[in-house]
């Protein structure tokens, strides 16, 4: 077993071994997890894709006139393939002196690609990936003349509890300095429907991505969960902002993971994902927790989605 799998096993483990039993959203991007992902950005209900694409469009003049005639790093965290961000890399280079795109991801392949693209569509642009955690990467970036904008799109943070949010953020600040910025893309509260349907699609899609940790449980650590024997629930609290995702099992239960075994009661539920939403004082709250001031907040046009700049 790779020292991966065993991580991925003892996580499973002690998750499923908890009350309420837990297991982690960063699981679902193996290659048919990302697979998946692929097809609920392409949802109509999943409205994040389009939105952030609207702010990259309308607003991508405006951030990099801010760094007209200066040297600049934009290191991506989780830039995955990038495509989203071509035109605001290809705008910012034009604005700028000197500029050089770090896309920092878990996936080496995946960043082969990022670079194939940006080296395809933006002459000259000068593109530096590191494949890893942000903890090992992170440090490896040594240069400290260039002014610094870190970029966490997509809604990413949403993935994480406020207070586990504010210590990301502060971790990352301590890879920046007075001058740099960081660029932080949320999802910002709306009619509760409207982010119910977006994690709760008629299709299934959603449902097939949850249920797709319990297949990657079976194929990579020798579990037998029956998938029909689960179901998957979404809901939206409006006044906390958490859409949260559980998986529910149908029937008393007992399921083997490799030598363990752990026992399912009828309707018992397993916590899988959240995706927070956020308002403008939950912002300055983030903000000020993790010691940053904020810019400016660029929203589009439908002020669903936004680009939070923030100083250190
Ligand atoms: C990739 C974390 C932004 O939370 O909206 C989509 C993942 N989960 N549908 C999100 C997801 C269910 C997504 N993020």
């Amino acid at each position: 077993m790779t020292s991966s799998t065993q991580t991925f096993l003892n996580d499973v483990l002690l998750g499923l071994r908890q009350t309420p039993k837990t297991l982690s959203s960063k699981y679902f991007y193996d290659e048919e997890g990302s697979r998946i992902f692929q097809e609920i950005m392409d949802m109509a209900s999943y409205y994040l894709p389009q939105a952030e694409l609207d702010i990259i469009h309308s607003q991508s003049q405006a951030i990099a006139e801010l760094f007209r005639d200066k040297s600049v790093d934009l290191i991506e965290l989780g830039a995955g393939d990038g495509r989203k961000m071509v035109h605001f890399v290809k705008i910012l280079q034009a604005k700028t002196t000197d500029l050089t795109y770090l896309p920092l991801d878990i996936s080496e392949s995946i960043l082969q690609v990022n670079r194939r693209l940006f080296e395809q569509e933006i002459p000259g642009v000068r593109v530096h990936p590191l494949a890893g955690d942000f903890f090992h990467t992170l440090p490896e970036i040594k240069d400290r003349t260039h002014t610094r904008i870190m970029l966490f799109a997509g809604s990413n943070i949403g993935n994480f509890r406020k207070e586990k949010a504010a210590e990301f953020l502060r971790f990352v600040r301590e890879h920046l300095q007075s001058g740099d910025f960081f660029l932080l893309g949320v999802d910002l509260k709306k009619h509760p429907r409207t982010i119910r349907n977006a994690y709760d699609d008629a299709g299934g899609i959603t449902k097939k991505f949850n249920l797709n940790l319990l297949k990657r449980i079976n194929r990579e650590l020798g579990g037998d969960f029956d998938l029909s024997a689960f179901d998957h629930y979404a809901t939206y609290h409006p006044i906390t902002g958490a859409s949260e995702s559980f998986l529910v099992s149908l029937k008393k239960q007992s399921v083997n993971i490799g030598e363990e075994q752990v026992q399912f009661e009828k309707d018992e539920i397993i916590q899988t994902e959240i995706s927070q939403k956020y308002d403008l004082p939950m912002l300055e709250n983030l903000a000020s927790d993790s010691g940053y001031v904020i810019d400016s907040i660029y929203k589009d046009s439908k002020e669903r989605f936004a680009w939070v700049l923030m100083n250190v």
